[in-house]
């Protein structure tokens, strides 16, 4: 499979740094393109891999492939996933460096399922001792298990991540992998009790109703007909040609197993995610003020899957308690009321069930002793794409503020980490321009000053607070950055489509408006202390210990659901920040999810907010390759005498390899010695070398066959 760099004849580059015409938009995108249709989809910008999304299986993940990339050096072999993960698992198994895969790309671009494919790569290339087939397994069947209960069908993705995800691997010190740990981001809960046209509830619903056997169903109450909920009749009403629910289902199941999940977590995972379709059935009557359940056989289903009274739910859905520091006031609600309580309720349960269910898996992948030390992890980070949809509400403002800190993260990290080696090696550069989007994380993070704060500043205001206020205090304090943009100020052609209730951010990755609509509710995130209490003494354990008893007496305020978010964020940049990163940046080539169109537009739009652009020519203005001297030398001593077969010299590989380009004619121009690598200016330079040495290797081939012979 030595294919190597001769792939560059049949269908573009495979590395952009060769890109001739290299400040192109054009060029950059024409390359792209080229190799889409001749299904390359994967090209580099140096140690950057970039992936346009195929929408079609590619034979190019089997075990053989696997095999051909383990152990091989980046230029040998064509571009891959798997070429970047065997690269960072060698660096964290030779070298002890803590690692990272990060994954970035907007939302259908192909995160999730090249995350899966690092994870397969790692799977199939390491230790087959029983002891580590198990955690394989367990490492593997993860993702069925959070798919189903964490991805949903969206109008951009079939198979949408609402959640973030980051998994870390521990290695023993073979290089066998000993355990995992996963870390989840903020679920879109809201998807729990509603969804856009077009778009489905949570997997896992469409799931359980298609694949459980009649016993199952019985048990639960459930019927077949999705129509009968209306938890699931907001969006699409109906199945996706693309996912086949029963089927998935079986492998969830199947997969729960493999983890270890007992009989009865699985009865009682499934017996919440029943009751909460039983739930949004119960409807509300208003007598006097006062709300009065519908249908109450509709509640005792729904309380004998969680496993409490009855007539305590029904009392807790129809009622709020307020303790003001002792005084305990209990009244009853009107059924608009009653209705958000019912809903905050379904929330919160799958929410909880949700993180339970990490916590679970965590618990399963736990490393039973590790003797690699500390360092021996690789992250993998997942996490959802930056969005722009027609309504925008808190849910897409997280998300995109997780894609600016990503974003950030790779700035810092990438150029960074360049001009470090540069400045280590003491080679001279001069820094190249780029845009820091460091701004808009300020805009919104930043203490006293960014919305988050005053956000949370309007829901902890005493008064009376609402999302118009909230508005009012943005543009008041925010007006004049130049990445905030309110309807007043709006350009004309802006402003036509702006509505009142709405604020615009220009994003690192294009202008975003949103909807004040429902921020102070969400980020406040309440659920009345009546139904908290109600669950605390479930029967189902789950349930039980996802709403302790402890929280209840808890006299401190929660925080906010921004405030969550953005410490959890803060928290694994510092995760990411102390590990060597692998980036994979992911387009999506059109927005239909096919396999036949590649939008120009589409995709010039997305190189340029990842900074594609500016990468290359970060990747270009200094050295375009570099190798230490041993490996340069190793390789292509054959080329010169006086190096061949071993260079025996004073000064070591460093003067070997200096010697070795003085007689294969470099002129200065093209490198430059550095302390332990040599820096190429030119690819052209390295690949003419390595055609010379291909030719050799032939030559070398026949002689050593010669020499046989001969005896
Ligand atoms: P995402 O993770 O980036 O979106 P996915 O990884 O879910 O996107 O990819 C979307 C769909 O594209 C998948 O379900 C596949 O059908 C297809 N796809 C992606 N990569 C490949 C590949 N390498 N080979 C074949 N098909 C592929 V989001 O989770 O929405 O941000 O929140
Ligand atoms: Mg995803």
């Amino acid at each position: 499979m030595e294919t190597g760099l001769h792939e560059r004849d049949r269908a573009g580059v495979q590395d952009f740094v060769l890109l001739e015409n290299y400040q192109s938009d054009e060029a950059f995108i024409e390359n792209l393109k080229k190799r889409f249709k001749e299904d390359l989809i994967y090209t580099y910008i140096g140690q950057v891999l970039i992936s346009v999304n195929p929408y079609k299986q590619l034979p190019i993940y089997s075990d053989a492939h696997v095999k051909a990339y383990r152990n091989k050096h980046f230029y040998e072999m064509p571009p891959h996933v798997f070429a970047v993960t065997d690269n960072a698992f060698r660096s964290l198994i030779e070298e002890n460096r803590g690692q990272c895969v990060l994954i970035s790309g907007e939302s259908g671009s192909g995160k999730t399922e090249a995350s899966k494919k690092v994870l397969q790569f790692i799977a199939a290339c390491s230790g087959n001792q029983t002891t580590v087939e198990g955690v394989k397994d367990k490492l593997l069947k993860s993702n069925p298990v959070l798919e189903a209960f964490g991805n949903a069908k969206t109008n951009r993705n079939d198979n949408s991540s609402r959640f973030g995800k980051y998994m870390d691997i521990q290695f023993d010190f073979k290089g066998a992998p000993v355990g995992g740990n996963i870390l989840n981001y903020l679920l879109e809960k809201s998807r729990v009790v509603a969804q856009m046209g077009g778009e489905r509830n949570f997997h896992i619903f469409y799931q359980l109703l298609a694949g459980a056997d009649e016993t199952l169903l019985q048990e639960l109450r459930l019927e077949r007909a999705l129509d009968r909920y209306s938890y699931l009749t907001d969006g699409l009403n109906g199945s996706v040609t693309s996912i086949n629910d029963a089927e998935s289902f079986k492998q969830v199941q199947q997969a729960l197993s493999v983890i270890d999940f007992s009989k009865e977590e699985q009865r009682d995972i499934f017996g919440i995610v029943a009751s909460i379709l039983h739930l949004g059935n119960i409807g509300f009557n208003e007598v006097e003020g006062n709300a009065k359940v519908k249908s109450r056989d509709l509640v005792v289903t729904a309380a004998r899957l969680l496993g409490v009274n009855a007539s305590e739910l029904e009392a807790a859905l129809t009622h709020r308690t307020i303790d003001a520091r002792g005084d305990v006031v209990t009244s009853p609600l009107n059924q608009e009321l009653a209705i958000y309580a019912r809903d905050a309720l379904s929330k919160a349960v799958y929410d909880r069930l949700f993180s339970w269910l990490v916590q679970r898996l965590n618990i399963s992948l736990q490393a039973k002793e590790v003797r690699g030390g500390r360092n021996n992890v690789m992250g993998i980070l997942d996490i959802y794409g930056f969005e722009i949809f027609q309504k925008n509400s808190l849910e897409q403002f997280c998300i995109n503020f997780c894609n600016e800190k990503l974003q950030q993260l790779f700035i810092e990290l990438t150029l960074k980490s360049e001009q470090d080696e540069y400045r280590r090696e003491g080679i001279e550069w001069i820094p190249v321009e780029y845009f820091d989007n460091k701004v808009i994380c300020n805009l919104i993070e930043e203490k006293h000053k960014g919305i988050i704060s005053i956000l949370d500043e309007e829901c902890l205001r005493p008064g009376e607070p609402s999302d118009k206020t909230f508005l009012e205090k943005l543009t008041q304090k925010l007006s004049l950055h130049h990445h905030y943009v309110c309807h007043e100020k709006a350009p004309a052609h802006i402003k036509k489509i702006m509505l009142r209730d709405e604020f615009r951010l220009v994003h690192y990755a294009g202008e975003v408006t949103y909807s004040v609509n429902g921020f102070l509710d969400k980020n406040n995130d309440l659920l009345f202390r009546d139904l908290k209490e109600t669950l605390s003494k479930a029967g189902n354990g789950i349930v039980r210990s996802c709403f302790p008893e402890k929280e209840l007496r808890s006299l401190k305020r929660p925080e906010t659901a921004i405030t969550q978010f953005r410490a959890s964020l803060n928290n694994l940049m510092d995760i990411l920040m102390c590990k060597e990163p692998s980036y994979i940046r992911c387009i999506k080539p059109n927005d239909l999810q096919t396999a036949t169109i590649f939008n120009d537009e589409l995709v010039l739009h997305q190189v340029k907010y990842l900074g594609l652009m500016e990468n290359l020519r970060v990747r270009r203005a200094g050295f375009a390759y570099r190798r230490t001297y041993d490996l340069f030398l190793e390789r292509y001593k054959p080329l010169s005498k006086s190096t061949w077969p071993n260079y025996k010299g004073p000064g070591g590989s460093k003067a070997g390899v200096q010697q070795l380009v003085k007689d294969l004619g470099w002129d200065e121009e093209k490198f430059r010695v550095g302390e332990t690598k040599l820096f190429i200016r030119w690819p052209r330079t390295l690949f003419d070398t390595e055609d010379a040495y291909q030719a050799k290797k032939h030559d070398i081939a026949a002689i050593i066959q010669a020499h046989w012979k001969g005896l």
